[in-house]
């Protein structure tokens, strides 16, 4: 298991693969999401999804599949995509499609996109490994607008029903959806509440993305058993690059010339 500081060095160095692979293709992504998650996604596979080949791994689900380039970029950084290939994100025949596609990159384990359906079928992998007895997690990444999806609290009651207490929740609380502040949206209150009244676990991180928070937050939820478990997490949409932290518009874009010049100050490329 790495220390905290290899993990930082980890995700700022899967940031900069992230801003490259954008900057190169040209084209639009999804980064404001990707840049609030990446710290804790770094920590989850590093953690527990060492070996990306074994049938029987811990899985990370990316419910919020707009975040795909995230996932391109840890796959890269564990030389599961070519440097090579992601300059060809979003390009016509590319495998490396706008949302996770498993028979173009079979590692981003299920085709999302979709909000709110990668929970649920992250609940049935759950399930499937109770029956096997297969004692690795499931991981699934939600962002907090995807809490406005009805199907997420279909999924919520039903996984503590089953007590399935290999399912684990991450909920990346970076305030905003699209473009406004999720509870102008629809107000979701408190998360906390809302899990704990489903009779879920709830581990809350107040900054997702300090590194040695995520591990504290990794550790406390290893000890939980008996049900579902959440981690809602408090993060900054953007978080890395100056002009897209806390920025509304940093949800979906391109990086031009003179963004780019920012981007390596910012992340020291
Ligand atoms: C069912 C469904 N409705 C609407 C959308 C369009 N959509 C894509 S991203 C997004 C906002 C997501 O915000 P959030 O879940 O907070 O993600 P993050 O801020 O982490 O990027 C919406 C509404 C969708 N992908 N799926
Ligand atoms: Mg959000």
């Amino acid at each position: 298991m790495s220390s905290v500081d290899e993990l930082e060095k980890k995700a700022k160095k899967c940031r900069q693969i992230l801003l490259k692979m954008v900057y190169d293709s040209k084209n639009v992504a999804h980064l404001g999401g990707s840049l609030s998650a990446m710290d804790m996604s770094v920590a989850v596979y590093d953690r527990y999804i060492n070996d990306l080949k074994d049938p029987n791994r811990s899985r990370f689900v990316l419910s919020k599949g707009h975040v795909v380039v995230m996932q391109y970029a840890i796959l890269a950084e564990k030389n599961i995509i070519s440097m090579e290939e992601l300059k060809t994100l979003k390009h016509i025949g590319t495998h490396l499609q706008g949302h996770p596609d498993i028979n173009k990159i079979p590692e981003t384990e299920m085709n999302t996109g979709l909000l709110g359906q990668g929970l649920a079928v992250a609940m049935g992998m759950a399930y499937a490994r109770k029956i096997n007895n297969n004692k690795n997690k499931i991981f699934a990444l939600c962002g907090d607008a995807e809490m406005h999806e009805g199907q997420i609290w279909e999924t919520i009651q039903q996984a503590a029903h089953f007590k399935l207490d290999n399912l684990i929740a991450i909920i990346d609380n970076n305030g905003l959806s699209s473009h406004d502040p999720v509870n102008d949206v629809i107000d979701l209150g408190s998360l906390e509440d809302k899990f704990k009244s489903f009779n879920w676990n709830v581990i809350t991180v107040k900054d997702g993305n300090n590194m040695s928070e995520i591990v504290e937050a990794l550790d406390n939820m290893d000890k939980l058993s008996g049900k579902p478990a959440a981690i809602i997490m408090k993060t900054i949409k953007g978080k890395g690059v100056s002009f897209l932290e806390n920025n509304p518009n940093c949800h979906s874009l391109t990086i031009n010339d003179k963004d780019y010049e920012q981007v390596k100050k910012d992340l020291d490329m």
